[in-house]
């Protein structure tokens, strides 16, 4: 059976690739896609990808993803470390979800070690680049099959 999996940017990730190489890696979001989607060629994993900068429409992402969707890995950006909204989303939605961050946020500013998402999540994946992604969707698949 095909495990259909939507992985779902947050706010100012569709500029990745133009600042701070040193930080986020010199690929686009497009070229992080593009490779999460030919790592997965050939396995029964269907991914769909979707970015925003709005609160609100992560949010309904996040409750559409109930109709058609296993699980979710989600990078919320900087509303990682403040919304209670997309919190309470996941929350209300009986989805596994695993938080992923290309950065290793623990290292960073210390306001970027508050998360308020991550304790609804089944678990995350910091600091790996583009690899946080495929690792984090390694992670989902590995607890759907558990
Ligand atoms: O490390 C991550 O993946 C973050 O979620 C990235 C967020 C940041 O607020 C989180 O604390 C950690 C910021 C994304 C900003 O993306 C940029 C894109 C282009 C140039 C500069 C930043």
């Amino acid at each position: 059976m095909t495990v259909r999996i939507l992985v779902l940017n947050g706010p100012n990730l569709n500029l990745l690739g133009t600042r701070q190489p040193e930080i986020y890696g010199a690929d686009t979001l497009e070229e992080i896609q593009r490779r999460l989607e030919q790592h997965f060629a050939g396995r029964d994993v269907e991914l769909r990808f979707h970015q925003s900068n709005h609160e609100g429409e992560i949010i309904e992402q996040i409750h559409q993803a109930r109709t058609w969707a296993n699980g979710i890995v989600l990078n919320p950006g900087a509303y990682s470390h403040y919304s209670v909204a997309i919190r309470d989303a996941i929350s209300s939605v009986n989805l596994p979800v695993v938080e992923v961050h290309l950065s290793n946020i623990h290292a960073r500013e210390a306001f970027r070690h508050n998360l308020v998402i991550t304790p609804v999540c089944v678990g995350s994946v910091v600091g790996f680049g583009w690899r946080s992604y495929l690792w984090g969707i390694e992670a989902l698949l590995a607890h759907l099959s558990r």
